[in-house]
């Protein structure tokens, strides 16, 4: 029976505990650049103890960002701001992946503290969003997107290929692709974005066209003893739930035929006619079932942040790692309190030495 302090290995990378810290965009950088906000802050949480720093939703390309302080990867001067960071948190014990995304509908949007709804279109900062057709999200997204052309399309996914190989030069080993959260590939994913009647649309088949010709580009890039993961909203909690569901399994196995190693199983937030029971881990039976369904790792996120608790989410092996997001914004030092507390641990085993040490030794 493993615990959240058993190592966990997945192809080729061994993570020191089941702790991982689920990306947060930070809404910090100018030109998708990595500044001094990025390295604090994610040093702070590798030092903390967790076994993966999952680095926030990084754009594609720049119509990719959800706001124009979003980081991203299109450039090769970006890779290089990235670089150093990934060393830091390399040296801190942990290992480092980031969420590769493309906001789609969503994109060209304030910063959450500053309105989180589109930039209007007279503003030099706001830019077009594209989708795969051209139906708003509404409420505080309200701009139409661009309908996609298949040479937008073919150079989407080319834009992925890009930003994973930079992912793959700069030392980093877990690759996320973001298809949830009503961005760009839940746009195709999702009916209530997807009215396309090209072989992009339609069908479960056809809709979920655009994530499998993704994922299958960058697998052929992304090192095959390096785990390639998916963050895939699998319920909208718009009253179609269990078709949903069964449709997001059958894509998910299909994924994993197509070489997927990892599920982050989330919420499709396609639409703003929802109702979400938000509650304490209520996306755990959901991964749980599509870790049973198709046999692939998981895990999850929202609302979990007893450290007993999520021990025994692991000890039940409904999960197989824990995304911690805002407990650890509250607390980096989250995953040291629960192993000090759950596992009468050293800070040595989990802190680095110049924290670990002197914590050991004067309890
Ligand atoms: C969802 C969220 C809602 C409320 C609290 C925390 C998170 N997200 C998802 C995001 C961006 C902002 C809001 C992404 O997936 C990039």
């Amino acid at each position: 029976m493993p615990t959240l302090f058993d190592p966990y290995s997945l192809k080729s990378v061994t993570l020191r505990n089941r702790i991982a810290v689920s990306p947060m965009c930070q809404y910090m950088a100018t030109d998708g650049l990595v500044n001094e906000w990025h390295r604090t802050h994610y040093a702070i949480l590798a030092r903390g103890g967790a076994g993966l720093v999952t680095l926030e939703a990084t754009a594609v390309s720049p119509e990719g960002r959800i706001t124009p302080r979003c980081l991203g990867l299109w450039q090769d001067k970006q890779a290089d701001s990235f670089a150093p960071l990934v060393e830091t948190l390399r040296q801190a014990g942990t290992v480092v992946g980031i969420q590769l995304a493309h906001a789609g509908r969503k994109a060209s949007a304030n910063v959450p503290w500053e309105g989180d709804d589109h930039i209007p279109e007279t503003s030099p900062e706001s830019w077009q969003p594209i989708a795969p057709s051209a139906v708003a999200f509404g409420q505080n997204r309200s701009r139409v997107p661009h309908a996609m052309t298949r040479e937008e399309i073919a150079r989407v996914k080319a834009d992925f290929v890009s930003a994973a190989e930079r992912a793959r030069d700069i030392g980093i080993q877990f690759l996320m692709l973001h298809f949830a959260h009503g961005y760009l590939a839940q746009n195709f994913w999702s009916s209530h974005s997807n009215h396309r009647t090209d072989n992009y649309g339609g069908t479960t088949e056809n809709r979920g066209r655009f994530l499998l010709e993704t994922l299958d580009a960058v697998r052929a890039v992304w090192p095959e003893h390096l785990p390639l993961c998916a963050r895939i909203g699998i319920i909208e909690f718009d009253g179609k739930d269990e078709e949903t569901l069964c449709d997001s399994i059958r894509l998910i196995q299909k994924m994993k035929e197509h070489g997927l190693d990892f599920v982050d199983v989330s919420v499709g937030f396609s639409t703003p006619e929802v109702s979400v029971p938000w509650g304490a881990a209520f996306m755990v039976p959901f991964a749980a079932r599509v870790r049973k369904e198709t046999g692939l790792p998981v895990a999850t996120s929202w609302y979990i942040n007893d450290g007993r608790q999520t021990d025994a989410l692991i000890r039940n092996e409904l999960l197989d790692l824990v995304m911690i997001g805002r407990p650890l914004l509250a607390n980096p030092f989250w995953p040291y309190e629960a192993a000090r507390t759950l596992h009468k641990k050293h800070a040595s085993q989990v802190l680095p030495p110049p924290y670990g040490w002197p914590l050991s030794r004067y309890h």
